[in-house]
């Protein structure tokens, strides 16, 4: 399998796409690729051989020809020409929050810096001093800092990957394994992956598995491994009276444990990962969550909520919100076709979505002003709505949405006059480039976009790129007022590298009765299935059916937005 090959090779293309100071919309490309194909179940090499590379998830026409290159050739000529052209320390100096080409063109050419660690070093020793103000060493340090403590976590498809490839495995043996950990709490990253077993043979069985580069610790009851590609996996084995204890236990999040532990000893009991236990020693639960949660006179508390943030006295007083489920959205609110970014056809689109039982979708390619994702002029969206007329024919009673994910652009107004606007069923306004203005001037220009008529919810609020960049220092709280007082609604990105707005905004927006909207922003088949990475996040949000506008019928969310 050369799938590991290839991501390694998609990878070091991002990095060295934007050392050169190429758009980030292809940096992000190659980088979600690497990661699509570093985890998924097939052989890269036979997508290519039947010639269906483009069927991988986030591998379009492009991308799809640079593999075939590498297989066919061993070696790909770009990524040759980027190589002989830029100094190795630049792309990994970029890694570092806040350094751009040109600074890590700078630190390698006239300072001799080539890595982060001779960085870190240069900061410590003071021969920095001289050549950046304090403001922007410390901005270093803490980009630096920052990138040790990511580089260990994972993504939620990688994670997701990751355990899917274990739990197959182990599904094989006939060994059966639960999830714990922040990946069971649907947390947006993933520091590593925690199973859980009553079935002895588990602690052999993962030692043996395929992929498994190092036994980290081993004792009868626990193993850690690290596999190949860095990621470390904790397995332990309970009994099964045990299980359900062990469970909340290693699902965690540790502050909710704590709390849970302390409200047992309130109530003159024990509660460790082997149970909940009375003074005497004597077992009064263990064998499911359940169990465990009614003893401690809790409701059930969904995973996604166990952060202590609230959930355990709601739980105690019986008044948890009823979850948001992913079968709940009818409609897919915003996803990319071929007419600007995205990488298949909008019928393409539009039968994927229907067939994950949506109801309707709408299809939000870019507006003009986005060049580099080929953003649509007023006369190609008019063609677009022709092709849309026609599915909507064929795939009745589904239907396509006009959409668009309209540019924000410097000054706050939009691409497009309000007349146009207005024949669009639904308008998001978003906003890709000059993120450099102040905090004041970026809030200014969202506020000016909810304020606009014709728009109808904001896209990615923040623009943070998880790991990459930091969310746009936008007034969060006005924001969120604004989009009540102009009855807009604000979305959460399905995209797993976004998740924007994240579980804490978007309580607050819900607290506040602004309305969220759950889709993916795919750019191709596979990523229809973001929706369910937004889910995850509208649950740790706390959200109900009843907060998130998709939920609706088509009719009653076109109602509530005309
Ligand atoms: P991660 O892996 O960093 O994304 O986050 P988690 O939540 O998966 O954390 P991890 O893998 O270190 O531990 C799994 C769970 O085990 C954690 O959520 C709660 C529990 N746990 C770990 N250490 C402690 C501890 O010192 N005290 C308590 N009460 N629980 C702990
Ligand atoms: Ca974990
Ligand atoms: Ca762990
Ligand atoms: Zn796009």
């Amino acid at each position: 399998m050369k799938n590991a090959e290839v991501a390694e090779l998609l990878d070091k293309l991002g990095e060295l796409v934007e050392a050169n100071g190429e758009d980030r919309f292809k940096v992000i490309a190659y980088h979600r690729a690497a990661t699509s194909i570093r985890n998924m179940e097939g052989d890269v090499e036979s997508f290519w051989r039947e010639k269906r590379l483009d069927d991988i998830q986030y591998v379009g026409e492009g991308i799809a020809k640079k593999i075939d290159e590498y297989l066919r050739t061993g070696k790909l000529q770009l990524l040759e020409r980027l190589r002989e052209r830029t100094p190795p320390g630049v792309p990994l100096l970029m890694k570092v929050q806040g350094i751009g080409p040109r600074t890590a063109y700078h630190l390698t050419h006239s300072l001799g810096i080539t890595s982060v660690e001779q960085l870190k070093a240069a900061l410590e020793s003071g021969s920095l001093d001289s050549e950046f103000g304090p403001s922007v060493r410390k901005s270093f340090q803490v980009g630096i800092e920052k990138l040790h403590s990511f580089e260990k976590r994972m993504l939620l498809p990688e994670a997701e990957g990751v355990f899917q490839k274990l739990s197959s495995y182990f599904g094989a043996l006939g060994v059966q394994v639960g999830m714990a950990g922040s990946l069971r709490r649907g947390k947006s990253t993933v520091g590593d992956l925690d199973l859980l077993s009553t079935d002895p043979r588990v602690i052999e069985a993962i030692k043996g598995c395929p992929g498994v580069a190092q036994v980290l610790e081993s004792g009868p009851k626990r193993t850690s491994v690290k596999l190949d590609d860095g990621v470390q996996v904790d397995v332990r084995l309970f009994s099964s009276e045990e299980y359900g204890a062990a469970l909340i236990y290693f699902t965690g999040s540790k502050d909710h444990n704590i709390a849970i532990r302390n409200l047992a000893i309130e109530r003159g009991r024990k509660l460790n990962e082997y149970g909940l236990f009375d003074k005497s020693g004597k077992r009064l639960a263990g064998q499911t969550e359940e169990g465990v949660y009614d003893k401690l006179g809790m409701k059930y508390v969904p995973p996604e909520m166990r952060e202590n943030r609230g959930e355990i006295e709601a739980s105690l007083k019986g008044k948890l919100p009823d979850l948001v489920k992913f079968e709940d959205i009818r409609g897919d609110m915003q996803m990319h076709t071929a007419w600007s970014d995205g990488s298949v056809s909008l019928e393409e689109m539009a039968e994927a979505a229907k067939e994950r039982g949506y109801e309707y979708m709408a299809v939000t390619d870019h507006s003009v002003s986005v060049r580099v994702a080929n953003g649509l002029t007023e006369e190609r969206f008019r063609r677009e709505w022709k092709e849309i007329e026609k599915l909507n024919d064929r795939l009745s009673p589904f239907r396509i949405l006009r959409g668009a994910e309209v540019e924000i652009k410097s000054d706050g107004s939009l691409d497009f006059d309000r007349k146009f606007l207005d024949e669009f069923d639904i308008v998001g306004a978003s906003l890709h480039q000059n993120f450099k203005q102040d905090a004041d001037r970026l809030t200014e220009r969202v506020v000016r976009a909810l304020s606009h008529p014709s728009v109808d919810f904001l896209c990615h609020p923040t623009n943070r790129l998880i790991g990459r960049r930091e969310g746009n220092p936008i007034d969060l709280p006005k924001v969120i007022r604004k989009a009540k007082e102009h009855g807009k609604m604000l979305e959460i990105d399905g995209q797993p590298h976004r998740l924007d707005l994240d579980d804490v905004w978007a309580k607050r927006a819900m607290e506040e009765g602004v309305p969220l909207l759950i889709d993916s922003d795919a750019h191709s088949v596979g990523e229809l299935d973001n929706v369910g990475y937004g889910v995850a996040v509208a649950r740790r949000a706390w959200l109900e059916a009843k907060d998130v506008a998709n939920t609706k019928s088509r009719r009653a969310f076109l109602n509530s937005i005309s």
